[in-house]
């Protein structure tokens, strides 16, 4: 009886619909082909494994051994007084709250930890203990020692000369590692922010004093008995929110331009289309983009490139899956394999010959798959491996770099003849133009000699450009893998919205063809169509991986800074939003929007509507304090209406909303003597 019941619970196991799971063709051919193969993906536990309903609700408390405390809302809502309580008498805001700022913890800690393992790098590079790792962009450096405090000039004998570059860079290095565990003072980059967000942030007391201080202190604050005000815990996810958005993340952007180079546009190619029959595929997944870079380097070298010939193929194919990818496609133009759910998929090709790992949004579900295959599936992080025994661990050292990378590589040209089930590789891809920054936009809005945002302004006050729109962040396995990406995006620039974009979305928009100076007239509004033409960019422009989500907040402090727009973030016509969000980065990422005054609108799901009262404190009382706030909404059309409503409130308040109207009255009627 007992074993009939687990045949029949066995023979009823749901797959996904591949339709249903996700818009790209390339992906559904890819999650059907594993289903007949009998391997099962994220798509299919998505939906045999129902979501917990408290924990939606964000308030299941188990931060303590009395717990786990679950407090469901009550289905008719709450009606009277509030007496939900936990063991220890906690209330429903206290115990959301608590768990959202430790999502915050969790997405700021993985942010700079990222960030400090490049600044170590980056020190061992400016002491010269490594010949793999140099200091590629000096201008850079300069720019950033100052926004550190470090001289950059020295007088001798009355004369003002430049100081050693090799002596900056190793005090950046130092500088920079302090602020992690500095034992005074505030968070440096703070300063970088508008005058008018720093002093809000000074007024509401969370200037970050340093990175790891901040992640700590929520950590302690969200143990049973500490802060039990959802205001005040807000307060310091806010702190450690800043930390990470103008702390760890915009140390691991500054310091891996310095150090890999700065980016500027590219053209690749972007779907599981770019894996090559013919060719060793070597998948690059992860974020941290130190080892990747060693990669790249050792596979264009002749020796390797021999080396794969020697065994039967055309040459190496490298690729990447999530942010290493776009770290490395925005600096060599390597092409992007897929997003965060296509992970399981490009092994399933069964021409992937390895997939290096390295930190970060990697599915143990990978080591299963690579099972089935040829896939030598390899880990590189000490800390970041995984327990199966398929698993290969070469751990990864600046100090060894290039040995390391070659080992990789050829353990990947080694594995090519090893391919033994049917290679089915989908044909999408799409052409794309990526490595976008807050200095190639001033360069291509301004040109290398007057180069600033003043063309971004004027076009944003003559009303071509109606506002701006920072699209981010990753896919979720509840959610059809894309679609809300690509609707949000293509609805904001139908809308003469500019959008910038990264992390997972930057990949859908890829995949979608939306990155290409071409999508301008095609899905845009005439307004920025016709900057886009002009000065030929797309309207989508790939600003790289979740840590360079600090260019986007550089990027509102230069457009700031260029004037006409305000004096503060959250007086810009910008909003932000993260459609398919998943990873407590991304929550993180949403709450320094927020803290920096911008109206973020998170899709799929938002783990706060179990407390109404600290919902309502995230999405409305938050404007009053920083100028941002929360929201969520499901529905891409409807989350595109806020974000723009949103825009038009700015417009207004700047008192530009007529320079639109007028502007789009011109176009009409030009257009109209165009038709005659
Ligand atoms: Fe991960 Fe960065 Fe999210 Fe994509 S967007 S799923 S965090 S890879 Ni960062
Ligand atoms: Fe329950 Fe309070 Fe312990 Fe959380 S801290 S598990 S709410 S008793």
């Amino acid at each position: 009886m007992a074993q009939e019941k687990v045949i029949k619970k066995d023979k009823a196991k749901k797959v996904a619909d591949p339709q249903a799971a996700t818009i790209d063709l390339a992906s559904q051919e890819m999650i059907q082909r594993a289903q007949d193969l009998g391997i099962e993906t994220a798509f299919d536990r998505a939906v045999t494994m129902k979501p917990c309903n408290i924990g939606t609700q964000g308030t299941c408390c188990k931060n303590c051994g009395m717990g786990p405390c679950r407090l469901p809302l009550p289905k008719g809502g709450i009606d009277g007084e509030d007496d939900r309580k936990g063991i220890c008498g906690d209330t429903a805001n206290t115990n959301a709250a608590r768990h959202f700022i430790r999502m915050i913890a969790g997405g700021a800690a993985a942010h700079s930890d990222h960030g400090r393992s490049v600044a170590e790098v980056f020190l061992s590079a400016a002491r010269k203990e490594t010949d793999a790792y140099k200091i590629k962009d000096t201008r850079k450096l300069i720019d950033v020692a100052k926004h550190l405090g470090i001289p950059t000039e020295i007088e001798v004998e009355g004369k003002i000369l430049d100081r050693d570059v090799d002596e900056i860079a190793i005090e950046v290095g130092e500088k920079a590692m302090n602020e992690w565990g500095k034992s005074d003072g505030e968070l440096l980059f703070a300063k970088r922010a508008p005058e008018e967000r720093y002093q809000i942030w000074k007024k509401m007391g969370v200037v970050p004093r340093n990175i790891d201080r901040e992640i700590v202190e929520i950590m302690h604050r969200t143990h049973i008995g500490v802060d039990q005000d959802y205001r005040n815990l807000m307060k310091q996810g806010t702190r450690a929110a800043i930390a990470d958005g103008w702390g760890g993340s915009m140390l691991a952007t500054e310091l891996q331009d310095i150090l890999f180079g700065t980016p500027y546009p590219v053209a690749a190619e972007a779907n599981l289309g770019v894996m090559k029959e013919d060719m060793v595929n070597l998948v690059i997944h992860g974020h941290e983009p130190v080892l990747s870079e060693m990669i790249v380097a050792v596979s264009q070298t002749k020796e390797m490139d021999d080396y794969a010939k020697s065994k039967g193929a055309k040459g190496i194919q490298l690729s990447g899956i999530c942010c290493s990818a776009n770290e490395i496609l925005q600096r060599h133009g390597v092409s992007l394999c897929g997003t965060f759910l296509q992970q399981e998929l490009a092994i399933i090709t069964g021409a992937c010959d390895a997939m290096v790992v390295d930190i970060q949004c990697i599915m143990q579900n990978l080591a299963n798959v690579a099972k089935c295959f040829h896939t030598k599936l390899i880990t590189t992080h000490p800390i970041a491996k995984m327990e199966q025994d398929n698993v290969i661990h070469i751990e990864f050292d600046e100090h060894h770099a290039l040995e390391d990378a070659k080992r990789i590589v050829r353990m990947a040209i080694d594995n090519y003849q090893n391919r033994s089930a049917e290679v089915m590789i989908p044909r999408q891809k799409s052409p794309i133009v990526a490595g976008f920054g807050v200095e190639s936009i001033e360069y291509h809005l301004g040109g290398v000699f007057r180069g600033s945002y003043h063309t971004l302004n004027d076009n944003i006050i003559n009303g071509r450009i109606r506002g701006i729109g920072g699209v981010v962040g990753c896919n979720n396995a509840r959610t059809k893998h894309n679609e809300g990406h690509v609707q949000i995006v293509k609805e904001l620039i139908k809308n003469d919205v500019i959008v910038l974009t990264t992390g997972c979305n930057a990949i859908a928009c890829a995949m979608e063809g939306l990155l290409t100076p071409e999508t301008a007239p095609v899905f845009c509004g005439p307004g920025l169509a016709e900057v886009c033409e002009t000065v030929g960019i797309p309207p989508v422009l790939h600003l790289g991986s979740c840590v360079d989500n600090s260019r986007i907040l550089l990027a509102a402090s230069e457009v700031v800074k260029a004037g006409g727009l305000g004096k503060d973030i959250s007086e810009l016509p910008a909003a932000g939003s993260a459609p398919e969000w998943m990873s407590e980065k991304a929550i993180s990422i949403g709450h320094y929007f927020v803290a920096s005054g911008v109206y973020t609108v998170f899709g799929v799901t938002l783990p706060v509507s179990g407390a109404p009262v600290f919902q309502k404190y995230l999405f409305e009382e938050f404007e009053k304090m920083y100028g941002g706030m929360w929201d969520l909404e499901i529905d891409p059309i409807k989350h595109t209406r806020k974000m723009i409503a949103h825009i038009d409130k700015k417009r207004k308040a700047l008192g530009i909303d007529k320079a639109r109207e007028r502007i789009m009255v011109d176009m009409a009627a030009r257009r109209e003597i165009e038709a005659a």
